[in-house]
């Protein structure tokens, strides 16, 4: 078997830094060339590191060519919250920062594209419950629109050019290890920080606020098996539906409750309920399962277990 060299774009980031260890664990550590806009922190400096703009396509170019790169994994991206503050950058960023990587697949023959989508390419028409794989789609974030669009260059890349991309449409992701940045299902990550600090936590989504989550675990493994299946049995090359858990706030904070009986919830909704309000509640992912063997691993009270295990003594740490 020909031997593996891999791009990680975005490695710095909340899925980025545990993607790449487990790209590690796989392929070796030497086999693995991680990349951010920003220096690398902690674990991550610990590998093979370069600074890249994924939108300067001369040093995206170069990269593969001189590290003979066979598959890339683009991360980089502006989130939700973020991107309504900075639309046309959030625009910028995310859609030639894709299209520079599928143009880098084409000319440099690269043999397998992951990309994430993300629930927010569905909008306030589309059917809330078990969301199906095909349905309306109607985003009203620019994040959510670049993700719908980003679905459908990855599709024409398929089959225009050939380019084996794969692609996950994620739930809100929950890990410890790093902090996310900008997305509206964050308050299920801050959440555990604040309450081992403070015992208290002020939420910006109303306690009834379903949303689909995944642990980071789950959406690690849901990634490496997306790209570690055999091409003839990847059917949909927009991006899967992929579902780990659906909680609302208030049920997060009772499962916490249950290990920090102290701790308090308080709600005080902002812009960002009218995004959370035009998601999904719940995501139907029976393709994933059906086509390459997708299952879930983690549920609220597994994943809140977990993170109020470890998180204490990541803290120490820090
Ligand atoms: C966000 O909240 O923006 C992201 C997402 C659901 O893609 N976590």
């Amino acid at each position: 078997m020909k031997k593996q060299r891999i791009l990680v774009i975005g490695a710095g980031g909340q899925l980025g830094s545990e993607l790449t260890q487990g790209l590690w664990n796989l392929y070796g550590k030497e086999n693995v060339m991680a990349t951010d806009v920003k220096d690398a922190e902690g674990v991550l400096a610990t590998g093979n590191f370069e600074i890249l703009d994924v939108l300067q396509q001369d040093q995206l170019f170069n990269l593969v060519r001189k590290n003979q790169i066979t598959q890339v994994y683009h991360l980089a991206a502006i989130l939700s919250a973020t991107g309504e503050k900075n639309p046309k950058f959030a625009w910028h960023l995310n859609m030639d920062g894709l299209i520079n990587v599928l143009d880098a697949a084409v000319e440099y023959k690269i043999e397998k594209v992951y990309w994430p989508s993300s629930i927010a390419a569905f909008g306030p028409t589309t059917p809330k419950i078990k969301t199906p794989q095909h349905t309306v789609m109607d985003p009203t974030t620019i994040y959510g629109i670049s993700k719908q669009a980003g679905e459908r260059w990855c599709e024409w890349y398929f089959k225009n050019h050939g380019v084996d991309v794969r692609s996950l449409r994620y739930p809100g992701l929950i890990g410890y290890k790093t902090k996310p940045g900008g997305g509206t299902t964050d308050y299920a990550v801050d959440i555990f920080f604040k309450a081992l600090s403070d015992k208290k936590f002020e939420c910006f989504l109303k306690p009834d606020t379903y949303l689909p989550m995944m642990y980071m675990d789950d959406a690690v493994k849901a990634t490496l098996d997306l790209m570690e299946a055999p091409a003839e049995k990847i059917k949909i090359r927009s991006s899967y539906n992929v579902a780990g858990m659906s909680f609302c706030p208030a049920e997060i904070a009772a499962e916490i409750k249950k290990h920090i009986p102290e701790f308090e919830i308080t709600y005080h909704p902002d812009f960002r309920q009218a995004i959370a309000d035009s998601w999904p509640k719940s995501i139907n992912d029976s393709e994933a399962r059906i086509d390459w063997g997708w299952e879930p691993q983690f549920d609220l009270t597994r994943m809140t277990k977990e993170i109020l295990e470890n998180l204490p003594q990541l803290l120490q740490t820090i």
